[in-house]
């Protein structure tokens, strides 16, 4: 007869107290509920010197200094501008602020401390491993400090820092309710990944930048663009300025090399490494536009005997010239990436073998005839990506459908589901996991089969939803990459990424898409499954509100994330 009231007794008391809302969910985290209040009067050191608090300060150069001092910059903006009164999660009518006739207690200091250095001092930041931990906590007396062993650690801890915060109604008081807090905070996975597509629909730079910083708030950490395929070039070679003169859909939708620098840099500011990908030997058709004689099938129709989507197109594989194009191209884009990437993404997804029927050194559709012409196009392409000091990543194909041999080190992106992950990682591969059962946020839509102005592509197919229901954010947030994996397995998963595909997304309705669903994945990468604190899988029940807080914050912020529940959901808890 006791426990039910006292556990509804106890859901209520829950439910009044105010409860500290992280996205994504720190390791370890206390707090209490004594309330400190937050103005620009903060004093901030960094190992020991004084950082006075500059709006808008943004880094000359990648210094670890200069980041840590951008990173304060954002914080402190991030809190007093986004003006976040979380009202819509409060019971309607209640008294929830704090009182301001009582007074103020102000958080006087923070204490940043950096414990190791960041090496390669050309910041490349996220090369191999980076250790993202950090330590934070706030004394009820109003002294912040916040440890970490990287300037990337402290970005985190710094984001961390700002969701404790909430603008006051009344105006221009900023004030935390949870004081005293500590936080013991790490990663699960390295790699938390977001994939774009620039070549479906193009980007404009300024969209990217956005995904970039809605990342680094979800702790997410590698953007992945897909920037060319057989429907557009938009990115400049300078070496090659034909390719993207024909091949792009329009001069303005072009990425020139400063808008690729501006975009890593932007990246590496946030502790978000930007790696390209050109797609090939399929996927590669927009290249005919400029290079015929390096492409077979075109744009032939039916379009699904040659591909999977229209216009096809795929390089020769035994070609010489296709070899003059790719030492061109590789020898001009891959030193201007590296310096802020670790990796360069080949391609290698959904190459049809009958393209090679139309290449005339091969003539053959045949597997066994196909697969060292391959095996030799590749071991090439990943030479020329390591002589760049990066490493390859390839799509699962490469590996499991054609059974190319790989250096070990190579990191191969799984989508097909079912068991890649598991057979990849036996064979001692890295993995990085976008099972598109999960992880697809484009999916769900109608789709290109109106192609063509209903026209030249009007051969009786019929209308169907583009690789299947539309994903909540509960299906993604619930995939566990390690899932049945042995734990040798579960080491070589170095984390996921949600793609982006672009056939249907362009900037109208790209932050809709993305978030907070991607958000949902970064708390799945971040933080893990399981709930240390329970040793179990972590709860939608509480997970729901938290990420309801962090989408209002991601909208204050200027993300055009979409709802996840009626504001009835917390206004009409007890
Ligand atoms: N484009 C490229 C795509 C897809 C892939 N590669 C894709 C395939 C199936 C689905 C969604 C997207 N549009 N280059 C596969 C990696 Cl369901």
């Amino acid at each position: 007869m006791w426990s039910p009231s006292l556990s509804s007794f106890s859901v209520l008391l829950a439910a009044l107290q105010p409860v500290a809302a992280i996205w994504p969910a720190p390791q370890s985290l206390t707090t209490g509920s004594s309330v400190l209040y937050l103005n620009q009067n903060i004093k901030v050191t960094y190992n020991g010197e004084s950082i006075p608090y500059t709006y808008g300060y943004v880094s000359r150069e990648l210094t670890s200094k200069e980041v840590v001092q951008a990173g304060i910059s954002r914080t402190l903006a991030g809190i007093f501008e986004s003006k976040f009164v979380p009202w819509k999660l409060h019971k309607r009518g209640s008294k929830w602020e704090p009182d301001l006739s009582q007074g103020q207690q102000w958080i006087k200091t923070l204490e940043i401390v950096q414990k190791g250095k960041d090496e390669p001092s050309t910041f490349k930041p996220l090369a191999g491993q980076v250790d993202e931990s950090y330590n934070l906590t706030v004394s009820a007396k109003g002294e912040a400090k916040l440890a970490a062993v990287s300037s990337i650690g402290v970005l985190r801890g710094l984001e961390t820092f700002s969701q404790l915060f909430y603008q006051h109604s009344a105006g221009t008081f900023w004030y935390t309710p949870f004081a005293p807090v500590s936080v013991q905070d790490a990663p699960k996975f390295p790699h938390r990944g977001v994939l774009i597509d620039t070549a479906r629909n193009f980007l404009p730079v300024a969209d990217i930048l956005r995904t970039i910083d809605a990342m680094a708030w979800s702790k997410l950490n590698r953007l992945h663009v897909h920037v060319t395929d057989s429907q557009s070039w938009p990115l400049v070679i300078p070496s090659l300025p034909e390719v993207s003169e024909k091949g792009a859909y329009h001069p303005s939708q072009t990425y020139s090399p400063e808008d690729v620098e501006k975009i890593q840099t932007y990246g590496a500011e946030r502790g978000v490494e930007v790696y390209f990908e050109i797609d090939m030997p399929g996927h590669i058709g927009v290249v005919s536009l400029s290079h015929p004689e390096l492409i077979v099938a075109y744009n032939l129709q039916p379009y699904q005997w040659w591909c999977q989507e229209p216009p096809c197109g795929a390089f020769k594989l035994n070609n010489t010239a296709v070899d003059a194009f790719l030492d061109k191209l590789f020898d001009d884009l891959l030193p201007r990436l590296a310096p802020y990437s670790a990796y360069f993404h080949t391609g290698g997804d959904e190459l049809n073998r009958n393209d090679s029927m139309l290449d005339e050194g091969i003539r053959s559709n045949d597997t066994e005839v196909l697969r060292p012409l391959l095996q030799k196009f590749i071991d090439k392409q990943h030479a020329r990506v390591r002589a760049a000091g990066l490493t390859p990543i390839t799509w699962e194909e490469i590996p499991l459908e054609w059974e190319v041999d790989m250096a070990k080190d190579t990191v191969v992106q799984s989508w097909l589901g079912g068991d890649a992950v598991k057979t990849l990682t036996s064979k001692g591969y890295q993995v990085i996991d976008s099972n598109y059962n999960f992880w697809y946020l484009d999916c769900g839509r109608g789709q290109w089969l109106t192609w063509g102005n209903g026209a030249a592509f009007a051969q009786g197919y019929p209308f169907n939803d583009w690789c299947g229901p539309t994903k909540s954010w509960q299906l993604v947030y619930q995939h566990d990459p390690t899932a049945g994996l042995t734990a040798e397995e579960a080491k070589l998963v170095l984390g996921g990424e949600v793609a982006l595909w672009a056939e249907t997304i362009d900037p109208v309705n790209l932050d809709t898409l993305a978030w907070p669903r991607a958000s949902a994945v970064g708390e799945a990468l971040w933080s893990g499954r399981i709930d240390p604190a329970t040793g179990q899988n972590r709860s939608l029940v509480e997970a729901a509100p938290r990420l309801n807080e962090f989408r209002e914050r991601l909208v204050a912020r200027g993300v055009g994330a979409s709802p996840i529940q009626m504001t009835f959901c917390t206004q009409g808890r007890a």
